[in-house]
């Protein structure tokens, strides 16, 4: 079992399309172990994109990252950080295949509607960053199963 962090990023969440995205993780098999609307300030979306400081687009990137809400979710299941990343489909909407999230509901790079970690290591710094605690395993798992709590 891995876990990954997921974001709808400002016009996701403008447009009123965290449900459908939802509906995409929740379909492909994932189980949601945290999700959370909050606004992030500069220092949190420059740390997050850290390694893009140098880019000429990232003044450009932190600005649209601060512009509104975002929904940060924690997903789970085999091989969560690379299965999210296919869901999602290619960085710049106009590569990303038809049926990945952003083919089918984004235009832009500027604005590519939702982010997922890259790899295992960068999914625990995210979800350090952006949770404060380690949540257990599917804590609802359990009741589901109707296992005794
Ligand atoms: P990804 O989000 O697919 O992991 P990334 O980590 O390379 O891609 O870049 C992070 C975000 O930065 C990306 O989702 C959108 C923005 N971005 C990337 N390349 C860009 C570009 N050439 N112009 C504007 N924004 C860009
Ligand atoms: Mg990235």
């Amino acid at each position: 079992m891995e876990r990954t962090f997921v974001m709808v990023k400002p016009d996701g969440v403008q447009r009123g399309v965290i449900g459908s995205i939802i509906n995409r993780f929740e379909q492909k098999g994932f189980k949601l172990n945290a999700i959370k609307l909050m606004s992030i300030d500069h220092a949190l979306a420059e740390e997050h994109y850290r390694d893009l400081r140098m880019k000429p687009f990232f003044g450009e990137l932190v600005d649209y990252l601060t512009s509104g809400s975002v929904c940060a979710m924690i997903w789970e299941g085999p091989n969560a950080v690379a299965n999210a990343r296919a869901l999602i489909g290619k960085t710049n909407p106009v590569e990303a295949s038809p049926g990945t999230i952003r083919g089918d509901y984004a235009m832009d790079v500027a604005s590519n509607i939702v982010h997922g970690s890259d790899s295992p290591e960068s999914a625990r710094r995210e979800i350090g960053l952006f949770f404060d605690q380690e949540l257990p395993m599917n804590p609802i798992m359990g009741f589901m199963q109707g296992e005794p709590s």
